[in-house]
């Protein structure tokens, strides 16, 4: 006769580990692989823990991925309450100029919360960085949007075209998008030039998201996109909106991440410095010649020893 599962040593072990999870449940509970009592830093989670079974991907061409249950209830409710005393009018960025105006592509309200400002924003960028692999320095400061009946942003590309949206931090490389309500009825991110798959078509996705893919908005629910290729080019198909909403509101919560830090703030102009006290040594050894990507850089992402490589 086979022993039973139950037999020898290891019943007291079950019983008494079963015993301890009912007395002491808090003991068992998933503290996010981090040793109780580490320090916390600035973020409210011991440390940023994703779970990479909660992504999955919705498309290669563009590069799109969708993470479910990515915020908590509060973590939802939190940043709409920031958010909603401040909301105004979304602008876009003017295609030659990259001034910041109003236009009727985009009719969203939104607000920025700045980067860092609290302990809880704080963990959802950690948390972003550790799910994207991108340096939390790398992104600008979370806008969060509040879409109305027949609200949208029409289909755009999160790069940009002029020369003055990229002085800081370079192309805007990859687009979280928080997702912070359901939707009753549209509202979808659309990507209108993605390959389509052949799965059949969601019935319930209004006309707008018909084209290529579209994802519904989920309370909770995080959506990642890049906007550049891995060769570093702008992706063509990255175009993507969020299609008018029929029923209900729409909030959400958009995190730009660029090529390079976002922190840094460039030189004004004119202000002709070196960022390492080495430069000089460096520029006297040949470093500008041979290393030029650090050392001059571009206009988009000035280099460190301009001063000493004699350009500006
Ligand atoms: O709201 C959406 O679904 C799209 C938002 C968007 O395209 C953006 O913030 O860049």
């Amino acid at each position: 006769m086979e022993s039973s599962p139950w037999a020898g040593p290891r019943r007291p072990t079950v019983v008494r580990l079963l015993l301890l999870l009912q007395l002491f449940p808090a003991l068992f509970v998933d503290r996010g692989g981090a040793a109780a009592g580490v320090d916390k830093g600035t973020s409210v989670y011991p440390a940023a823990v994703v779970y990479p079974h909660h992504s999955r991907q919705i498309s290669w061409k563009p590069r799109v991925f969708l993470y479910q249950h990515f915020l908590s209830d509060d973590e939802v409710n939190h940043l709409i309450s920031l958010a909603r005393a401040e909301l105004k009018r979304s602008a876009v960025a003017d295609n030659m100029s990259g001034k910041s105006t109003l236009s009727d592509v985009r009719t969203s309200s939104g607000a920025f919360l700045r980067k860092g400002q609290d302990p809880i924003v704080a963990g959802i960028e950690d948390k972003i960085a550790a799910w994207t692999f991108l340096p939390k320095e790398n992104g600008e400061d979370m806008q969060v949007l509040r879409y109305k009946h027949g609200e949208k942003y029409e289909p755009h590309y999160d790069y940009f075209t002029d020369n003055v949206n990229t002085v800081r931090g370079g192309h805007r490389y990859a687009t979280v998008l928080l997702y912070l309500t359901d939707v009753a009825a549209g509202g979808e991110t659309v990507f209108p030039l993605a390959e389509e798959v052949d799965d059949a078509k969601d019935e319930t996705l209004s006309e707008c998201a018909q084209k290529g893919i579209a994802v519904k908005p989920r309370k909770g629910d995080a959506l990642l996109f890049f906007n550049l290729n891995p060769d570093s080019t702008t992706d063509s198909v990255s175009l993507h909106g969020g299609c008018p909403v029929i029923k209900g509101e729409k909030w959400s919560a958009t995190k730009w991440i660029r090529v390079a830090s976002f922190d840094k703030v460039p030189h004004a102009q004119g202000n002709c410095t070196d960022e390492n006290e080495s430069c000089a040594k460096w520029a006297a050894l040949g470093e500008c010649l041979k290393n030029p990507d650090y050392m001059v850089g571009t206009t988009a992402l000035p280099g460190y020893c301009r001063k000493s490589c004699n350009v500006c």
